[in-house]
């Protein structure tokens, strides 16, 4: 994917003429974000077909918690909770990514009838992962990580934090590559808030246009995460709780969008529909200048 040529395309997911919008529902009782509250498979199929009403293009699932801190669900558990609610939005024609490290999890969420993979760690924490990605032919989003301890540690340190996002994000396409995934289905993420502090998301966020020369669709996903809070806060102030974050989210994803990324990921659908929408709107109009 050439600078110009846009924001890419991803081989096997349908088109958008703007960035798309991923919905996120996540099948967990301790999500520091939605507080567990789609915790069951009817209530989870029903919270994804309505982000989709609302302008959803992909639902992303997940049945584990990646915030700092949290304790890792076993396999099974993990399975039970993710693999009825694919084949349920599957089966209703949503386009659904699947939020998993685990290899196992991927391959059943894949035979359930999801469309995508999207793994946190890259690859990296199941070496069984890739290769089933390869055998599936799915599209992969391989993600920025550093590895389970996040935020207060030696893993979030970075002289220059675009450079090294850039160069391990880099290095993490190239082993994913090697492992078989077509380039055409790659999607790569800077995995804001993992490993991060507040300071690396924003700039992170300011040179979306270095992290499109991996020459990849770029994903991003800031919703509600805390550098948002550290914003909304100043200096001084208590930041407001994830809920309260959804309009800086939107404001986000306009900024994304603008800036060219494929797809982002939130957990309140409506005002980064329209966010989109007006990025794509305001794109037309100097598109449009600019051919006259
Ligand atoms: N962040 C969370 C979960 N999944 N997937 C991708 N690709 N990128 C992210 O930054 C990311 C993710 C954080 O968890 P949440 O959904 O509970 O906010």
């Amino acid at each position: 994917m050439s600078k110009q040529s846009g924001r890419g395309r991803v081989a096997g997911l349908p088109e958008w003429d703007r960035c798309a919008v991923m919905g996120v529902v996540n099948v967990t009782p301790d999500s520091f974000s939605d507080g567990g509250r789609w915790f069951d498979t009817t209530a989870a199929v029903k919270h994804g077909l309505e982000l989709v009403t609302e302008g959803a293009d992909l639902v992303d699932v997940g049945g584990e918690s990646t915030r700092p801190g949290a304790t890792r669900v076993d396999e099974d558990e993990e399975l039970r909770r993710v693999v009825p609610v694919v084949r349920g939005l599957a089966s209703e024609g949503v386009l659904v990514s699947v939020d998993t490290m685990r290899a196992s999890v991927a391959e059943q969420a894949l035979a359930a009838g999801a469309a995508l993979v999207n793994d946190v760690s890259g690859g990296l924490a199941d070496p069984a992962m890739i290769p089933v990605v390869a055998r599936a032919g799915a599209p992969f989003v391989v993600m920025h990580w550093r590895g389970f301890l996040q935020g207060g540690s030696a893993k979030g340190v970075y002289g220059d934090v675009v450079t090294e996002v850039l160069d391990e994000l880099h290095a993490r396409v190239r082993a994913v590559l090697d492992g078989g995934v077509s380039p055409d289905r790659i999607v790569v993420d800077p995995g804001l808030g993992f490993s991060k502090e507040a300071e690396h998301d924003l700039v992170l966020l300011a040179h979306l246009d270095r992290l499109r020369d991996l020459g990849h669709p770029l994903l991003v996903a800031a919703s509600r995460k805390r550098f948002l809070g550290r914003v909304l806060a100043g200096p001084e102030g208590a930041p407001p709780p994830a809920r309260e974050r959804d309009a800086a989210t939107a404001a986000v994803s306009a900024l994304a969008a603008h800036a060219g990324a494929w797809a982002v990921r939130v957990h309140e659908v409506r005002a980064t529909a329209d966010a989109v929408r007006v990025t794509r709107a305001v794109e037309g109009a100097r598109l449009g200048e600019e051919a006259r």
